[in-house]
């Protein structure tokens, strides 16, 4: 009779068969971002996986676990409080349906625009104190990125320093800001298969980072198309190269694409900062990155590529409808 009942509550998800238990990848470049040959270690990182490992980033503890306390408070809250915060539409409060295109998995989230005032009355027991969690972490996290950033036009030899970090630091920036829970499905032990928890997906914006307790579940996807289990790390920050990004370099560097399954004994809880440059802005390869090559992408803006963005699938190959052939 259980049995039928937690089928019932997990059959919409799409299930796939991989062996368990996963095994931990050691391949995954760790940067220590106080160390002088950063910048060389990132460029080779963003072009070999387009993902990486922080270390040393400057982000307090104390800002960390004071949102991640925060959030835990809210997702532990009864489901019809949580609904107040209003549907992520798309800024707002979502469970188990990613985007507005069918897409579906293990998870509940909060979705944020991070440089404009939300309603956050509606946001727990004790809004004012989210609030400041939330600001005090998107501040500390988006100076991290801008360094990293600046690391990476250093490390590709491009004079302006800031020709990336500047689009994050615009007022007009479109950074967004999520949290996902995903909750622990005991019944995947039994089973023996594994559960989406996030579907496969390339993020469209610059720059990604993500921090997260330290459940396992996230895995990237290689060159070859297999997948690696990345170990949680608490203490560190993970960062993905965007669609943007790529575009911005070329190709040289890759998006990673990206998933997350959901574990069978432990929630899993993930913060994810995405560095966004403002609407308006050509999102178009830098002309020294070029040297004399022709650009691989039809010029768009970043406000076309998220439309675009917004009217497909979590998997599907976005980047390849602005390829020039
Ligand atoms: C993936 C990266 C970010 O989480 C996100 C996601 C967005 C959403 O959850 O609303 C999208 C997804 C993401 C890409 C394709 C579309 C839009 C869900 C979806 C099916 C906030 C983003 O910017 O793009």
């Amino acid at each position: 009779r259980r049995m039928v009942l937690l089928n019932k509550a997990t059959e919409q998800y799409s299930y796939i068969k991989t062996c368990i238990p996963t095994t931990f990848s050691l391949m995954i470049p760790v940067v220590d971002l106080s160390k002088p040959d950063a910048k060389t270690l990132i460029v080779k990182a963003c072009e070999e996986f387009g993902f990486f490992k922080v270390i040393n980033h400057g982000v307090p503890m104390e800002a960390i676990s004071q949102l991640e306390s925060e959030a835990i408070k809210f997702f532990s809250m009864p489901l019809n409080e949580k609904e107040k915060a209003g549907a992520p539409n798309p800024f707002g409060y979502g469970s188990k349906i990613i985007g507005h295109n069918g897409d579906v998995g293990w998870v509940e989230y909060l979705l944020l625009k991070t440089n404009q005032e939300h309603n956050f009355s509606t946001y727990g027991n004790n809004p004012e104190k989210f609030r400041c969690a939330l600001n005090n972490y998107m501040s500390s996290v988006r100076k991290m990125a801008c360094e990293i950033l600046e690391l990476m036009a250093e490390g590709l030899k491009i004079q302006q320093k800031d020709v990336f970090s500047k689009l994050l630091m615009d007022k007009h920036s479109d950074s967004i800001f999520r949290v996902n829970h995903y909750p622990a499905c005991p019944e995947l032990a039994v089973k023996g298969e594994n559960l989406i928890g996030f579907g496969e997906h390339t993020d469209p914006q610059i720059i990604s980072l993500l921090r997260s307790n330290n459940t396992s579940g996230l895995q990237i996807s290689l060159r070859d198309g297999s997948w690696i289990s990345v170990p949680p790390d608490h203490k560190s920050f993970f960062i993905n190269v965007g669609d943007s990004l790529q575009v911005m370099t070329n190709g040289r560097f890759r998006s990673v694409r990206h998933r997350v399954l959901a574990n069978g004994i432990k929630a899993r809880l993930s913060m994810i900062y995405f560095g966004g440059p403002p609407l308006s802005e050509k999102v178009a390869p830098l002309p020294s990155l070029m040297k004399g090559k022709e650009s691989l992408y039809k010029e768009f803006t970043w406000f076309e590529y998220k439309n675009s963005t917004y009217g497909s699938r979590l998997a599907d190959n976005r980047l390849g409808h602005f390829e020039r052939i």
